[in-house]
């Protein structure tokens, strides 16, 4: 009786067990499941949309028919856009270093590195312009892959000009309307009244430049021809590189670790960014498991965040990792901006976005600043200031036009923010 009774206990505690692994593995899963979907971005596409070629989408058959050419098959950027809506492998990674990590574990070999340029088909003479210099100075030697990047089809007269400058791979890729068009939760109205009341601050009354901005916030990195690297150099047309590039930038990058490279700094126009500092302090107090020890803080607020400096990184040159946008962390921040609104109720632009993130998202010693990059986007220079790097690499500036220490340029407040001595001549180049 006695072992007939404490069988039957055996079996009931058994069944109790049983019952309660199930019950919490359960919970577990709704929970990390539900956890997990914070930090998926507000990707549009299902698995099953780009599971076969078949029964195309009409996003598909849109970017089948404009990029028939491409040097990626549609299945394989169908394949690489559903990837792409996940590629993040530990999405309960707080930490953004840890994110960007494995990319440095490449160190001494060539870098997964490509140019990205958004550009319109109407660009094409500046866009050449840009292309004949990086060329000259840089790419006819390290044969890097180009991507550009298009919310409307590259027409083929664009994309055979392109590729006759270019001395490496090219690839041209289509923006997903989705990434290129209001989010739902955006009132069209207050959005057309926003562009109405800005129409007098520069493309404050522009739709397709608040677009470009948003895209070039979250979405750039997200598309597929960008799945394969991890570094990108942003290029755009009609800027100019005045010195040569004798070295391997991006290997430069990866070997020193560094994740974000500037050549120009400067202040916002605030009448564009109303609420972006207030929406961004609101993210990081709420998200603080993201701000990184010894950040750049200093080089974005003077008063310890309360309020901004309008300083920024000017987003037209960028040689970054891409892991940083990727990171659950960045993709969070945007997130919240997005459903914020200021894309379109006010005019955020991407560079003070960036600019706020890499701050604040990074320890200070990963960003870093090119004073020997020669550089131009109209109509700022970053001019060499150092005598023998400005003869060694054979640049055609004028010291003199260097933006780096005038007023309302940011140079200061990023060697300030460092803790790094400027160079001994800067106030010479200050007025
Ligand atoms: N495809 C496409 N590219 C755009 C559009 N608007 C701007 N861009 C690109 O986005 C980048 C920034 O635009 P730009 O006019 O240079 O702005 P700015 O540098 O702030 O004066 C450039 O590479 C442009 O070619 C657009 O409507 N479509
Ligand atoms: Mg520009």
């Amino acid at each position: 009786m006695a072992i007939f009774l404490s069988k039957r206990l055996l079996r009931f505690t058994i069944l109790v067990a049983v019952s309660l692994f199930v019950i919490i593995t359960l919970n577990s899963h709704e929970s990390s499941s539900s956890y997990v979907s914070n930090f998926i971005p507000s990707f549009q596409f299902s698995n099953s949309d780009w599971s076969s070629s078949e029964g195309l989408s009409p996003e598909e058959q849109r970017l089948n028919a404009a990029e028939g050419k491409s040097d990626l098959s549609l299945d394989e950027q169908a394949k690489a856009l559903q990837d792409s809506a996940d590629p993040v492998t530990d999405l309960a990674t707080t930490d953004v270093m840890e994110f960007i990590r494995p990319s440095f574990e490449n160190k001494g070999k060539r870098p997964k590195a490509c140019y990205v340029t958004l550009v319109r088909n109407s660009e094409l003479n500046s866009m050449l312009n840009s292309i004949r210099k990086v060329e000259q100075r840089f790419n006819k030697q390290f044969k890097y892959d180009w991507i550009f990047l298009n919310d409307e089809p590259f027409t083929d007269e664009f994309k055979n000009a392109v590729q006759a400058e270019i001395s490496s791979t090219v690839k041209f890729g289509l923006i997903p309307t989705e990434h290129w068009s209001l989010p739902e939760w955006i009132d069209e109205s207050r959005a057309t009244e926003a562009r109405f009341k800005m129409a007098h601050i520069i493309y404050g009354g522009s739709e397709s430049y608040r677009h470009m901005c948003r895209f070039q916030s979250g979405f750039f990195w997200r598309h597929p021809l960008l799945d394969d690297y991890d570094w990108y150099w942003r290029v755009e047309p009609d800027i100019n590189l005045y010195c040569d590039i004798k070295y391997d930038v991006f290997q430069w990058m990866q070997d020193n670790e560094k994740v974000y490279g500037f050549t120009i700094s400067i202040h916002e126009y605030l009448d564009t960014i109303p609420t972006l500092w207030e929406t961004s302090m609101k993210f990081f107090n709420e998200h603080s498991e993201y701000v990184a020890d010894n950040n750049l803080m200093k080089f974005i607020s003077e008063d310890n965040g309360a309020t901004y400096n309008l300083c920024h990184f000017w987003s037209n040159f960028e040689i970054a990792n891409l892991n940083l946008w990727r990171s659950p962390a960045y993709r969070a921040y945007f997130d919240a901006l997005d459903h914020a609104g200021g894309f379109f109720y006010e005019r955020w632009g991407d560079a003070p976005v960036h600019s706020i993130a890499a701050s604040i998202l990074l320890p200070k010693d990963r960003i870093h600043y090119f004073p020997n990059i020669g550089y131009h986007h109209p109509p700022y220079d970053n001019c060499p200031l150092d005598n023998l790097v400005y003869s060694e690499n054979n640049c055609d500036c004028k010291q003199d036009n260097d933006f780096t220490f005038r007023g309302y340029s940011c140079g200061r407040q990023y060697y300030a923010a460092q803790g790094i001595e400027k160079p001994p001549y800067w106030e010479k180049y200050s007025h």
